[in-house]
């Protein structure tokens, strides 16, 4: 059981600030006083290893939610509230969230506990938070109107459930839905087994990702809330790169990654240097025997793919969504390409009518990350990110996972950027390049101007046609 004291340890651990002089357990009939997060920060798990009862997840910049015991109850407060959250340097967005953040902090618990959660409202219009996933009585299931009153602004209500199985869940208001989850209103659940599961490895890093998205045109900052399919800012826990943390590992570590998916599109998540098996989805852990190596993941709408490697490879390992839009910025779908289009002599013309007339993509899209046209306030490149060895070129659902021999078990600090061994790392040729040879081939009659196919016309007649 935690006292108030280790309570009070763990906010502090977890680098958050507590709302209020202290927390009110003099009266443990009262609310729990909420934890406000300040920060976009990974917030490494606190380290109450020696009597927590499990090895507790990063959710990848974002922090767990602490609780305090009320009888054999866990009891958590969740406040819903409008945030701003810094989606990456240089570009903050006005959102809604839970308790300082987007995404709403992640709630983790054992299977079997008892789960209290108070929800404040102080959003301007009516809320309810639906528990994607969990087994729990249907009266606690979130959806307003059908469940349950909304909850009105300012006020609390309360839900509570045993956690009866152990995995990965989402929360999400299940009240104007398509305007709380668009504005950014969304977190992760884990329930950790109780004991030993046939089916769920011990792992040495657990990861946390969900998948959201944004539309925000590049200047504002609150998201169109309206869109549906051409969202331009697709995030990772509310962050783009070059905002997102690198996944951190050491050398031979198991590593688990919970992903989860609240867009409105799949997004199949990629993971370069190593294969990863699916060990777990929505519905529980998956069979061992049902298990396949992979290096790309497709997540669907609603669902969560739960991905498990062991990190034998050291480097500095590309991860990203491979619909290459997604791993982008802001960006203007209406612009013709214009590869191997010789815009000189044209574009001084439109320049003496349009001063600050730029020539964009005719050798690729590449020179955009070179190029200092001037962006407006509050946004960020289409395609960024510094590496050791130039740009990555890169944005949105992108980030690093990085694997080092000399990482200490359990350290989540960045330790910089991978050094390639000599001799194992892409160079340039600089000898003489031989002459090309062509073949003089005909191609593809089919594919000619004047095709060399001798045509001959026949007749062909349905079986049991009569000519009437
Ligand atoms: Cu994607």
């Amino acid at each position: 059981m935690k006292s108030r004291r280790e309570f009070i340890k763990m906010s502090a651990l977890a680098g958050t600030a507590i709302a209020g002089a202290s927390v009110a357990t003099s009266s443990l009939a009262g609310l729990p006083e909420p934890v406000i997060q300040t920060s976009s920060e990974t917030i490494s798990p606190n380290k109450l290893k020696e009597t927590s009862e499990y090895n507790p997840v990063v959710t990848l910049n974002g922090w767990t939610l602490p609780y305090r015991m009320n009888g054999n109850f866990k009891e958590f407060h969740l406040v819903a509230e409008p945030v701003v959250r810094e989606l990456a340097p240089g570009m903050n967005a006005n959102l809604w969230g839970y308790n300082g953040q987007s995404p709403g902090p992640t709630i983790e618990v054992v299977e079997g506990d008892n789960v209290r959660i108070f929800l404040t409202n102080k959003l301007p219009e009516h809320t309810s938070i639906h528990w994607h996933g969990q087994r729990l009585p249907n009266g606690m299931d979130g959806v307003a109107g059908l469940n349950q009153l909304a909850v009105s602004p300012g006020k609390t209500f309360v839900y509570e459930f045993k956690a009866k199985r152990p995995g990965t869940f989402m929360y999400h208001p299940h009240a104007d839905e398509m305007t709380q989850m668009a504005m950014g209103m969304m977190g992760f659940w884990v329930t950790h087994p109780k004991k030993e599961h046939p089916w769920i490895s011990k792992v040495d890093r657990d990861y946390c990702i969900l998948l959201n998205a944004f539309d925000i045109v590049p200047g504002s900052e609150t998201p169109k809330i309206m869109t549906m399919l051409d969202f331009n800012l697709w995030a990772w826990n509310s962050r783009i790169f070059p905002g997102i943390s690198p996944l951190i590992a050491r050398k031979n570590d198991r590593v688990r990654v919970r992903i989860g998916n609240l867009t409105m599109t799949n997004h199949p998540i990629h993971v370069h240097g190593i294969e990863f098996e699916v060990t777990g989805t929505d519905g529980g852990p998956t069979r061992p025997e049902s298990r396949w190596k992979e290096v790309t993941s497709d997540i669907a709408v609603g669902q969560m793919r739960q991905i498990e490697f062991i990190a034998d490879e050291e480097g500095d390992w590309a991860m990203h969504c491979h619909k290459s839009h997604h791993s982008m910025n802001a960006m203007g779908h209406n612009v013709p390409t214009m590869i191997g289009v010789d815009h000189r002599g044209v574009s001084e013309k439109i320049k003496k009518l349009v001063p600050d007339y730029m020539v964009m993509g005719e050798r690729g899209m590449a020179d955009m990350t070179e190029m200092t046209m001037p962006l407006p306030d509050n946004t960020i490149p289409m395609m960024t990110g510094d590496g050791p060895y130039g740009s990555v070129e890169m944005g949105g659902m992108f980030s690093i996972l990085k694997v080092r021999a000399d990482q200490a078990p359990g350290d989540y600090t960045d330790p910089g950027w991978f050094k390639n061994p000599i001799g194992k790392q892409a160079y340039e040729y600089k000898g003489e390049l031989p002459k090309m040879s062509k073949i003089n081939g005909t191609g593809n009659p089919l594919m000619s101007s004047k095709p060399k196919i001798k045509t001959t016309q026949f007749t062909a007649v349905k079986p049991n046609y009569r000519k009437s």
